[in-house]
């Protein structure tokens, strides 16, 4: 899913609409669009290709106005093409949406039955001609989009204007993160808190079925009942540099180099010359894992690798089961779940929508609690678990996971560390493994120029490490060596 950006200012908002999008651009997309509201009009331009194409069209023709929406599209429903790209129009309605609406064949027929003509082969566009089509009905826009997206199955975040309603957006959200910034007289939307954080730190972040109306100086949270709904507002911690790319050449390598830091900060105020500190996981987490008799990881892409190592090292340290799953599998299965299995959702964004549903279905199977593991606080994963910890790499751009990996990797550490002790692990042998992990982040940090490291506790073999060996392949940016070699754990324990 790629980007929403939306805004209710007093400002001209096109180009901070486009500097959002191009801080959205990372997660890749084939076209981008914005649209307008001014002065009871609505002014759209999108393009196929990049931000800065659009962005072109944009200046060359450039319009005021203090409410807009705009949109990075990875096509799921028609080619990437100007007339699929979004914002989408019907009558005095604009959308952007980001997810997929399952049902929006029987919707887009029942509309056409009606009279609807649509332009795209989107399945987006449906929803702004039911919007429209309630508009017409004599409901204002909240009203309209609430009533739209009780029809609706599948996923959406989306953000609405109306010609009748200026100074509005209304946006909504189910299974695809949508999140208000709060700005000195002005509101925004965005799908992703990178979107705004130039422009402000303070984020509300919505939840399931939620549904925002902002305007330049309100901003108010409905439940799908129609019934207001409190949500707190954070302060974000992503910095603005977080995502500059600095003296690297790119981002991949920069998150490469962040490594030892990133994998010290997960580790930080966690472990202590005593070991692993009580409850990092929760209030109840250290009762609860006492409890547990198996583990079942369920994640996706490179957490699921990440799951696939922390199997080898809980089975041999704690000695307890453990099974690992593609999430995106376990809603179509009857899982057999022994009496008290520990649940393990492992997610870099906790946004994963496999994990999700299967984190949601797992409350029907019966485990004894949930646990995320998760770099993202405020995410949905971390919302809905019992546990929870934290990695701490800070924003992954660089699509093929580096240093999201290792933090994971760390956590799901700390974790066999606490299983383990639990379960008796011998005094000798616990001290010993605290002490290299603790050693991580300096370890990595000797093997630079980037070299392929050995885990304290046993080489990442397999997927993952061949992972860590293309790690190991880039260039060091200020010696400009490269690095090939296996290097192996400086105490030799490596296996
Ligand atoms: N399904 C819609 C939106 C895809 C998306 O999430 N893009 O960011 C489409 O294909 O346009």
């Amino acid at each position: 899913m790629c980007g929403i950006v939306a805004a209710a200012a007093q400002r001209d908002v096109a180009p901070l609409l486009i500097a959002g999008l191009k801080a959205l651009e990372y997660r890749g997309y084939d076209s981008a669009g914005l649209a307008v509201l001014e002065a009871g009009e609505i002014r759209r331009v999108r393009a196929k290709g990049k931000v800065r194409e659009m962005e072109s069209l944009y200046l060359a023709e450039p319009f005021p106005g203090g409410t807009g929406i705009a949109h990075t599209r990875w096509a799921t429903h028609g080619a990437p093409s100007e007339a699929n790209a979004h914002p989408h129009i019907a009558g005095r309605v604009a959308l952007v949406h980001n997810g997929i609406i399952e049902n929006y064949a029987s919707l887009r027929s029942e509309l056409q039955a009606r009279g609807h003509v649509f332009t795209s082969e989107t399945d987006t566009e449906v929803m702004a001609a039911l919007i429209e089509e309630q508009i017409g009905k004599g409901h204002g826009l909240r009203e309209a989009v609430l009533n739209t997206v009780r029809a609706l199955e599948g996923a959406y975040a989306i953000a609405v204007i109306s010609r009748d309603e200026p100074g509005r957006v209304v946006g909504a959200r189910r299974g695809a993160p949508l999140l208000i910034g709060v700005g000195i007289g002005e509101h925004f939307l965005g799908s992703d808190a990178q979107a705004l954080i130039k422009i402000t730190n303070k984020i509300v972040y919505l939840d399931e079925d939620d549904v925002a109306d902002i305007t330049r100086d309100s901003m108010q949270v409905f439940g799908l009942d129609g019934q207001p709904v409190d949500r707190t507002v954070h302060e974000s911690e992503l910095s603005a540099d977080a995502v500059e790319r600095g003296e690297y050449r790119h981002y991949m390598q920069k998150e490469i180099f962040e490594q030892p830091r990133a994998v010290a900060d997960t580790l930080e105020a966690r472990i202590g010359p005593q070991g692993v500190l009580p409850n990092i996981f929760g209030v109840d987490g250290e009762a609860l894992l006492k409890r547990v008799r198996g583990l079942h990881i369920i994640a996706c892409g490179t957490s699921y690798h990440a799951g696939l190592v922390a199997k080898y090292w809980i089975e041999e340290y704690a000695r307890l089961p453990v099974s690992v799953e593609v999430a995106s599998e376990y809603r179509y299965r009857e899982a057999v779940v022994p009496d008290d299995t520990l649940f393990i959702a492992i997610s870099q964004s906790g946004e994963t929508a496999d994990t999700l549903a299967a984190m949601r279905e797992s409350r029907r199977r019966g485990y004894l609690g949930t646990l995320a593991i998760c770099n993202v606080p405020e995410s949905s994963a971390v919302r809905e678990a019992d546990l929870k910890l934290m990695t701490r790499a800070g924003p992954e751009i660089g699509v093929a996971s580096t240093k999201a990996f290792t933090t994971q990797l760390t956590a799901l550490a700390l974790l066999t560390l606490q299983l383990a002790r639990q379960r008796g692990l011998d005094d000798a042998r616990y001290s010993d493994l605290c002490a290299q992990l603790q050693h991580l982040p300096r370890a990595i940090e000797n093997a630079s120029p980037a070299c392929a490291f050995s885990w304290p506790w046993g080489a990442v073999s397999g997927s993952a490490g061949r992972l860590a060996q293309a790690q190991g392949n880039f260039i060091h940016p200020r010696r400009s060596l490269s690095c090939r070699r296996a290097e192996t754990w400086p105490t030799g324990l490596g296996r």
